[in-house]
């Protein structure tokens, strides 16, 4: 079973009075100005009379009709956008230096964790910089190896994506999700390992679902939704998904309906099968809440009914494993950093569950089972740590790492010796390692070897204090003999929600940065996972300002220390992090030198009407209770930009075919950004297209927006260079 890790961006604004309020920017061409040489002139929007009314607050939306991507006009104003950030992009001199240097750094090999199924190995492997990562296959680990699914076929620019993949229990074949242009559609494929031949068979409208094998081989359970409307699938509602079984062989139309609700069109379904092939468990996810529900069928009993083992949403319950009739979970109930209990399904009173490892001062991030030994993973202030217990929860073994850093792996079954994981952090690419579990031994299996010396770097961990007094830590990375003199350009970057904390990695394009003279802030902010449930639910709904309160302290901390000020200083974050970055530039425009929010959620009145938005309300709230909508409103970017106001040098980015979050939230901060905005600092968007929220990016297109991003900062934070 995986160790699987839980859980695993004016005048006229849309501000809200309690009576209609005017946009009081004329439709003239707004223009602005970083240095007398230099106009900006920014598309001029049309300004709808749309008026919303919420619990007795009226709230223009004057921009609503860049909610609709497909209309002419839409069209025509991201056309005009990208013209004029190019523009600009092409100007900067470090631009083609940057992409140059990025090209270069890139370009290694890059290994990926070796997992096995059946007789054979698997890993993904790039060579450097081709654009999808390559599927091979060996049967032993000294055998040449062989291409199983080389996704940079499947498109001539990258843009098709393999997003998931299933091997059946015997190795023989690989089920396999594709998406194209980076949207979270899949359709699956299955593959016969050996021939490296596609069969007939095709599952389409599968979303947010993986692909579990029945032990016979015979087929495999998936999610999927009803088929969706073609034009507006990308920003359509996703509600109602449904469990179903597809038999090798047949069509579609064939595959078994196993498990739906028509009474809770939010409920979603996870199948996964027991290592020893007997259960199905079903998990149960009210959108991106922690808690679930846990079901079980018998899959050795035809038509066994499906047993409702958890059904209360009071907790997250995730299966490890099983014994029989005994199950193992992780789970936060009773302890917010998480233990591992164990339920006989023959006697499933609450009273008879058993702990199995207690709730440690380390968060448990996940739990699988090898060589009959739990392999745990922990965060300890945001760096991993992994240690190994008997069955019955006796703690037998640590596993040394080489320094503070992240540690992904340790797939296998309940009887293997050995297992790969990765270690890194941010001096140190992605090393493969081989472990035997009989003789707690790591060997390095494969290390990359990237053009730079590690040893020019140094990375600090410190404490500082948010508002209201909660100690948040952060890492700082720079080059050595940085002299803290408050001038050194500053990248800082959080995420601060669902739970997702942000550990050390290695970062060719943070590598860049740092080589430019830049300073790394990565501060673990309230609503993460770092430090448990607790910590993250300190970060959400009516506490979701406790999440910025913690990132403009980051800021006005390396201040005071010296590191950077204001005008060298950025903040960047994507998706959740480009919500922190809008919130952030609007609470403290003077704080800071530029703003990057990527794929941001930035209009908090509307988040849950697209796509799986509505799955993220038990994070932020909804605006449909007052008392949730007066935090939303208090603090959503959209509604937070004031006429008049000099707001940092601002590069949006977002993409066309993002249906996570969808593109309108960035078009319509992006005008009414440009319509409130006075003063010097270039306000722009950048649309990639062919593009989605990140998965599956293809490498040409990261280098290329890393490239721009850092340029922007070199122009705006007047970096020499
Ligand atoms: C999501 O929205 C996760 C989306 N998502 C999944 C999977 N299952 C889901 C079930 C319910 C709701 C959402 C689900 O990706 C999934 C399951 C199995 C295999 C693959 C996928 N997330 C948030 C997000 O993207 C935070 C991280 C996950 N956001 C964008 C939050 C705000 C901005």
């Amino acid at each position: 079973m995986k160790l699987l890790t839980k859980k695993r961006g004016l005048l006229a604004v849309a501000i809200a009075f309690l009576m209609i309020c005017h946009y009081g920017q004329s439709c003239s061409i707004s223009s602005a100005m970083t240095n007398p040489n230099q106009t900006f002139v920014y598309p001029q929007p049309r300004q709808a009379n749309q008026v919303d009314h919420y619990h007795g607050t009226q709230v223009a939306d004057p921009y609503r009709w860049l909610e609709d991507p497909d209309s002419g006009e839409t069209k025509a104003w991201v056309e005009a956008e990208n013209k004029v950030t190019f523009g600009l992009l092409e100007q900067i001199p470090a631009r083609d230096r940057l992409k140059q240097r990025l090209t270069q750094l890139w370009n290694y090999e890059k290994y990926g964790i070796p997992f096995k199924q059946g007789t054979r190995y698997f890993y993904f492997k790039n060579d450097g910089l081709q654009n999808q990562n390559v599927l091979y296959t060996l049967k032993s680990l000294e055998d040449e190896p062989v291409v199983l699914l080389d996704p940079n076929t499947l498109s001539e620019d990258g843009t098709v994506a393999l997003s998931g993949l299933s091997i059946s229990e015997d190795g023989k074949y690989l089920a396999y999700g594709l998406s194209t242009s980076g949207s979270d559609w899949q359709e699956w494929k299955v593959r016969e390992v050996e021939s490296g031949n596609d069969t007939d068979d095709r599952v389409q409208w599968v979303k947010f679902s993986g692909a579990t094998w029945t032990h016979d081989g015979k087929g495999f359970f998936y999610s999927r939704y009803d088929e969706p409307n073609e034009k507006s699938k990308h920003e359509d509602v996703n509600y109602f998904q449904k469990l179903y079984y597809h038999r090798l062989g047949t069509s579609q139309a064939e595959d078994t309906l196993i498990y739906d609700r028509p009474d809770q069109k939010d409920w979603g379904f996870n199948g996964g099968v027991s290592e020893d092939g007997r259960w199905l468990i079903i998990s149960v996810w009210l959108g991106t809440d922690p808690r679930n529900l846990v079901f079980y069928k018998d899959l050795s009993v035809a038509n066994a009914p499906i047993v409702e083992l958890i059904n209360t949403f009071e907790a997250s319950y995730s299966f490890i494993d099983n014994e029989g009739d005994r199950f193992w979970f992780s789970t936060d109930l009773d302890a917010p950093r998480s233990r591992v209990i164990a339920i006989d399904t023959k006697k499933p009173d609450r009273d008879d569950w058993q702990e199995v490892i207690p709730q440690a001062a380390e968060t448990l991030e996940g739990v699988g089972i090898l060589n009959n030994q739990f392999v745990a993973s922990y965060l300890k202030d945001a760096h991993s740590q992994v240690k190994l217990f008997d069955l019955n929860g006796t703690p037998v073994h640590e596993i040394e790492f080489p320094g503070l850093g992240s540690v992904g792996g340790f797939d296998g079954k309940r009887h293997d010796t050995e297992t790969f994981y990765s270690f890194t952090s941010f001096t140190t690419p992605t090393t493969i390692y081989r472990y035997d579990l009989v003789k707690n031994e790591s060997r390095v299996f494969r290390q990359p070897n990237v053009d730079f010396n590690p040893d020019d770097y140094e990375t600090k961990q410190v404490f500082y204090p948010s508002k209201d007094g909660t100690q948040i830590p952060m890492f700082i990375v720079h080059k050595k003999g940085l002299v803290l003199d408050g001038t050194n350009p500053t990248y800082l970057t959080g995420y601060g929600g669902f739970g997702i904390s942000l550990t050390p990695i290695f970062s060719v394009s943070t590598l860049v940065w740092l080589e430019t003279g830049g300073i790394l802030a990565l501060p673990n902010l309230r609503g993460g996972g770092e430090y448990g449930e607790d910590w993250h639910q300190a970060g959400t709904k009516l506490k979701k300002q406790n999440v910025f309160d913690d990132f403009i302290a980051a800021a006005e901390w390396l201040i005071a220390n010296k590191y950077t000020s204001s005008k060298k200083l950025a903040i960047a974050g994507g998706s959740n992090g480009g919500l922190l970055v809008g919130a952030c530039m609007t609470q403290r425009p003077d704080l800071f030198g530029a703003a990057l929010p990527a794929v941001g959620v930035l209009d908090m009145l509307r988040f849950h009407k697209f796509t799986i938005g509505w799955a993220w309300i038990p994070e932020y709230g909804t605006p449909e209770d007052p008392a949730e909508f007066k935090a939303l409103y208090a603090y959503s970017p959209l509604h937070n930009l004031k006429s008049g106001t000099a707001y940092p040098a601002t590069l949006i980015t977002t993409a066309d075919h993002d249906d996570r979050v969808v593109p309108a939230h960035s078009f319509k901060f992006a005008a009414a950004l440009q319509t409130a905005h006075k003063g010097g600092n270039p306000v722009m968007i950048r649309i990639e297209t062919k593009a989605g929220h990140g998965a599956g990016k293809p490498t040409a297109k990261i280098i290329e927006e890393s490239a721009d991003k850092w340029a922007f900062l070199v122009k705006v934070l007047a970096i020499e260079s």
